[in-house]
This record gives C-alpha cells, structure tokens and sequence, in this order.
C-alpha cells in the first residue's frame, strides 16, 4: 500500500511539473547568468525586433549564447552587415500627426470610394458650366428582362471589376504598333472623363424608370466638351447597363445631341440575340406596357428613326429565332449579322474590318450585351454558349480605330449580392468600356 501511494505521488508530481511549471524554471531560470547576458541587435532585430523578441524569443537566444551554440562574434557579424548599417542610417521618420499629402494623393488601387477606372466622381446633372469630353453614367435597371434578373447591380459590379484600371500603359492596346491606341495611355490624355455616378432609376415601373434615364443623360449632353477634344462640342456618355432595355433612351439620347443629319445612328450592336423582336412576338401580346423589353428596344430605335439602315451590325449573334420572320424583320430594322462562328472564318480583326466597312462615316453608337461572352465566363441575363472569349472582343474593339462613337454602353452586366463570379462579370465588363474608352479617345488627339 506504501508503494502504491508512492507511485500515485510521483505520477501525480510529474504531470503537474509539466502543465503548470514556468518553462524558465525548468531551463534554468534560476540562473542569473543567463539573464544577465547582453544580446547585440541583430539586422532582423532592428527592423522586426519589437514584433519578434517576446521574453521567451529573447531568453532562448540567451541559452543558445550562454550555451555556446551562437557565439556573439557570430551576432556582431550579422550586425555589421552592409545591409544592417543601411537600414539603422535608414531609420524610418514618420511625418508630423498633422501630415496628410499622402493620404490624399497616393490612393491605392483596391481602396478609396469606387469610380470607374479611379476616374474623378462628378454631379453632371448639374453644374452645366464644368466641361466633360466623357462621362460614365450608370443605369441601375433590370425591370425589363425576359429571363434572369441582376443587372440593376451592374454599375457597382462594373466598377468593381474595373478597380485595377486607371493609369499606365497597356502591353496589348492596338492591334499593331502603328495603331495609334498602341501604347496610348488613355486615361491620362488631357481629356476630361468623369464619373456621374447613376441615374436613380425606379424599380417598379419602366415607363417612370426609363423616362428618369432621358433626362439624366438629357442634362449630362448639356455640358460642353473641353478644348482638347477635336471632333465632338459635347459630352460623350458611357452608360454602364442595366438590362439592355435602356439602351433605347442611350440611343435616343445620343441620336437627339449627334446625329448630323435624318439618317440616323449607326449601330455596332454586340450580343448573342437580335434584340430587334417584333413586339408582338416578344412581350406585347399582352399589354403595351410589357412590349419594350430587353428583346425588342432595337425595334422601337429602328421604328423612331434613330437607326441608320444599312449601316448597322450585329456582331456574336448565335441564340435560336423565335418565328421565321424574324431574320426578315431585322433586315428591315437596318441590321446585318455578323455571327460568334463567323469571328473563326474571319478572324477577330478580319470581323473588326467588316463592321468599320458596315458603318463607313456614320456617327456610331455602340452597344455592347456581355452575353455576347462565352456563357461560361460571365453572368447575364440571358447566357448563350458558343460565345466570344475576351481576348477576341478585344481584339475587334482595337480594329474599330477611327470610328466616329458618339455613345457606347455595356449592359446586361448581371451582379447581384451573394453570387459567385461577380469579380469576373464586372471585370470582363470594364475591360469591355476600357476599350471602348480607347476608341473614344484616340480620335480627339492631336
Ligand atoms: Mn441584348
């Protein structure tokens, strides 16, 4: 019984010099001579020491010298780096609490309140004396869509997605070195491009939402263009979309500031479906309310007359027809087509080349569904396979050079809260406008 208990004691002895004995003690905390050694500061130490050096840190350093293991020729070296002595001459003095140059001029790319491209954030509908070359608008509105709703989230997705857009030069902008978008730093021209933010737009009727548009891009076409600015006396407007029905008022309202002459716009209409349904096909069989939807705003552009016939383009058309007519009736709106397969017979640029022969001289306002991606890369209203990737869509962009764009906007650009692949939506998406930008630009320069 006398052994039992002794094995009981010692066992219990143990456990507890193992779980509530300092560590110090253990390895000699007693000894003061340990404690009493001088460490040198170590290159390390002297930028990192505060962070690194915890009492425990410091007294194992201690051990391992007091041991032998490191002896303090071997610290000195260490401390008498070049390396060392530059970073203690360089010690870093923090400016006056009263300093802030910094913190107003050097913004980071992924902080600061979002605007497209960093561009600076402007109150265009008022304020009509201030001279803007370009502005971005955007038109938060999705109540006209046929399948799947989001693209009222589009504007801040577009945003989003264009953060690490602002200065520098692109490796890949221009399709030749002797393209005059090559190497063009398109944000830092001498042009004045801001963002407006968005025009409100109400959820819960188009007619109201779609009227609150025209005016808001009505008062951002009442400033004048800068001097800088060769060819155009007013501001230029990227709309950021919203579903494709407000390209309707986009059109409308560039026709009504642009158009030269009764012939209209011509249209680069990017998108995998027509867009220029007969109303009575798509929607309007019930009221005709519901018959300006997404899938027929381009007829009711061709029937006001603001579509110059003949002259304007589909391009990345690939989604079924509804009924047999409707190749017909888009002929009579003033289309060609121009398919996603026909990109692989002409190639991107050769594509470029046919839509510049399709528009000639017209002033052009482009649109731009980002459905006309590969459904596999983005998030839209209505995803088709078969679609362009975005290298190619740059590429036709770049061999646009020279076209007379009055507007241009990217829609259909699906972003809604808590959805996986958002961060790519919206930046295939500004790296659509980007390029767009590039065109608008390059034609104003000297
Ligand atoms: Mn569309």
């Amino acid at each position: 019984m006398k052994l039992l208990t002794s094995i009981l004691l010692s066992t219990l002895l143990s456990i507890a010099n193992a779980q509530f004995i300092p560590q110090e003690f253990i390895s000699g905390y007693a000894d003061s001579a340990i404690h009493s050694l001088e460490l040198p500061v170590t290159f390390i130490d002297s930028i990192f020491g505060d962070i690194i050096n915890t009492p425990e840190v410091t007294l194992l350093k201690k051990q391992k010298v007091y041991s032998g293991e490191i002896s303090i020729p071997e610290f000195n070296q260490v401390q008498s780096s070049s390396l060392h002595q530059y970073y203690k001459s360089k010690n870093i003095e923090f400016p006056k609490k009263n300093y802030v140059s910094d913190i107003i001029e050097n913004e980071e790319l992924y902080s600061g309140i979002v605007s497209f491209a960093h561009l600076p954030v402007q109150k265009c509908f008022q304020n009509f004396n201030e001279n803007i070359d370009i502005a971005i608008v955007g038109a938060p509105f999705d109540s006209g869509v046929s399948y799947s709703p989001g693209a009222r989230f589009g504007p801040n997705g577009v945003r989003q997605g264009s953060r690490r857009l602002s200065g520098g030069i692109s490796a890949i902008r221009g399709n030749t070195k002797e393209s005059k978008l090559y190497r063009l730093p398109i944000y830092d021209t001498g042009l004045r491009m801001v963002d407006c933010g968005d025009v409100p737009m109400i959820p819960f009727d188009s007619r109201i939402a779609l009227d609150q548009l025209y005016r808001g891009h009505h008062a951002i076409h009442k400033h004048n263009s800068t001097e800088k600015s060769k060819n155009f006396n007013k501001t230029r407007v990227v709309t950021l979309g919203g579903d494709h029905t407000v390209t309707l008022i986009n059109i409308k309202s560039a026709y009504e500031t642009f158009a030269d002459d009764d012939e209209g716009l011509a249209i680069i209409h990017f998108d995998s479906h027509i867009d220029t349904w007969d109303p009575k096909v798509l929607g309007g069989a019930v009221t005709k309310y519901a018959s300006l939807n997404h899938g027929t705003f381009l007829h009711y552009a061709a029937e006001a007359g603001y579509i110059s016939k003949g002259n304007s383009v589909h391009v990345g058309i690939r989604a079924p027809f509804i009924s047999d007519n409707d190749e017909v009736h888009d002929h009579d709106c003033g289309f060609e087509i121009i398919t996603s397969k026909d990109v692989d017979t002409l190639t991107p640029r050769g594509v470029g080349q046919k839509i510049k022969e399709i528009v000639g001289n017209r002033p052009v306002y482009l649109t731009f569904d980002l459905d006309t991606f590969d459904a596999g890369m983005i998030n839209s209203g209505t995803l088709e396979a078969g679609g362009l990737n975005s290298r190619e869509i740059m590429t036709i962009i770049d061999e646009l050079e020279g076209i007379k764009l009055v507007g241009c906007d990217v829609v259909e650009v699906s972003t809604p809260p808590n959805t996986i692949g958002n961060d790519i939506t919206g930046l295939y998406a500004a790296q659509v406008i980007d390029g767009l930008l590039g065109l608008m630009v390059v034609t104003e320069l000297d």
